[in-house]
C-alpha cells in the first residue's frame, strides 16, 4: 500500500506538480510513514528520475525547475516532521551548512540540515550560492564544529577546496571539521581537498558527524 504512495510521490515531482506533492507529503505523514522514509523511497526517486531524463536530454530546464519546486514543496511539508524525528532536546554539536558559490542546488543540503537538527545538532544554514568569504566570517563569529559544503556542479565542486583553503589562510582550519558532500562529489575528492569527512546521503552525513566528533 505505501509502495504505491511512494511511486506516486515520485510521479508527481517528475510532473512538477506542486501541489499534489505537497498533498502527498501530508497525507503520508497522516498515514504515520516515517518522513525520512517518504523523502527516500518517495520524493528523492522522482527527482533522480527527473535528473536522468534532463541528461538524457528527454526533459529541458523548465521541466528540471518544475520538478526541483514540487521537490521543495514536499520537502517544505516534511522539514518539521523530519526535525521533530531525533526528539532529542541535547545538543550533540553545532553546524554550519551551505551549498557553495555558483550553485545554488540547495534541496540536499537542506534536508542534511533537517537530519542534522533532528539527531540533536545544533544548526545554520546559510543558504546557497554561498560566497566563500561568508563561510571563512561564519567560522569566524559562530565557531561551529563542523563545516558542511554542498556542491552539485563539477564545476563549482573546486569552490569547496577554495573554502578549505581560504579557513587556511584566516588561520582558522584547525578549530572546524569540514565535511563535503552532493551528488558529484566522493570519497576520493575529500581526500584530495583535504576536508575531514565526506557522506553521500544525509544518514550517512550524520552518522559522519557523530564519528568526526566522538558523540552520540
Ligand atoms: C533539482 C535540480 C536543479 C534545480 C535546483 C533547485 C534547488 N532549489 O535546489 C535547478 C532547476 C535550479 C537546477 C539548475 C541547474 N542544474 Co540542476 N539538477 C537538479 C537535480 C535534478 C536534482 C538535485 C537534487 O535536488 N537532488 C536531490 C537531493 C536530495 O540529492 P543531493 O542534492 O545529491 O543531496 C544528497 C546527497 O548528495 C547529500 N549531500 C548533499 N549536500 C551535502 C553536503 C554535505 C556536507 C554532505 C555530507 C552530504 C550532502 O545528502 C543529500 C541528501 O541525501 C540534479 C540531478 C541529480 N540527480 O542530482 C540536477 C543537476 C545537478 N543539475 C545539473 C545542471 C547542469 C544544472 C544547470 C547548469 C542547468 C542549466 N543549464 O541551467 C543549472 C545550474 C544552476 C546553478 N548555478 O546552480 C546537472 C549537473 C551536471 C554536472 N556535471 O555538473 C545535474 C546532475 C543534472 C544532469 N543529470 O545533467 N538544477
Amino acid at each position: 500500500m505505501s509502495d504505491e504512495l511512494y511511486a506516486k510521490m515520485a510521479q508527481t515531482i517528475i510532473d512538477g506538480e506542486d501541489e499534489d506533492a505537497a498533498r502527498l507529503a501530508r497525507e503520508g505523514l497522516d498515514a504515520g510513514l516515517d518522513p525520512a522514509d517518504i523523502l527516500d523511497k518517495g520524493y528523492v526517486k522522482g527527482i533522480e528520475e527527473v535528473g536522468d531524463l534532463f541528461a538524457k536530454g528527454e526533459f529541458f530546464l523548465p521541466e528540471l525547475v518544475q520538478g526541483a519546486e514540487a521537490m521543495k514543496a514536499a520537502v517544505a511539508v516534511l522539514e518539521p516532521a523530519l526535525e521533530a524525528s531525533g526528539g532529542e532536546s541535547r545538543s550533540l554539536g553545532s553546524a554550519v551548512a551551505g551549498t557553495v558559490a555558483g550553485d545554488i542546488h540547495e534541496i540536499g543540503k537542506t534536508i542534511v540540515c533537517s537530519m542534522l537538527s533532528a539527531a540533536g545538532f545544533k544548526v545554520i544554514d546559510v543558504g546557497c550560492d554561498v560566497a566563500i568569504e561568508t563561510f571563512v566570517a561564519q567560522v569566524r563569529e559562530t565557531k561551529p564544529d563542523l563545516l558542511m559544503l554542498s556542491a552539485l556542479l563539477t564545476t563549482t565542486m573546486p569552490n569547496q577546496a577554495k573554502t578549505i583553503e581560504a579557513l587556511k589562510e584566516a588561520g582558522l582550519r584547525e578549530g572546524v571539521k569540514v565535511m563535503i558532500g552532493g551528488a558529484p562529489t566522493t570519497r576520493a575528492w575529500a581526500d584530495e581537498i583535504g576536508a575531514d569527512g565526506y557522506a553521500e546521503d544525509a544518514i550517512e552525513a550524520v552518522n559522519a558527524a557523530r564519528g568526526l566528533l566522538g558523540v552520540g
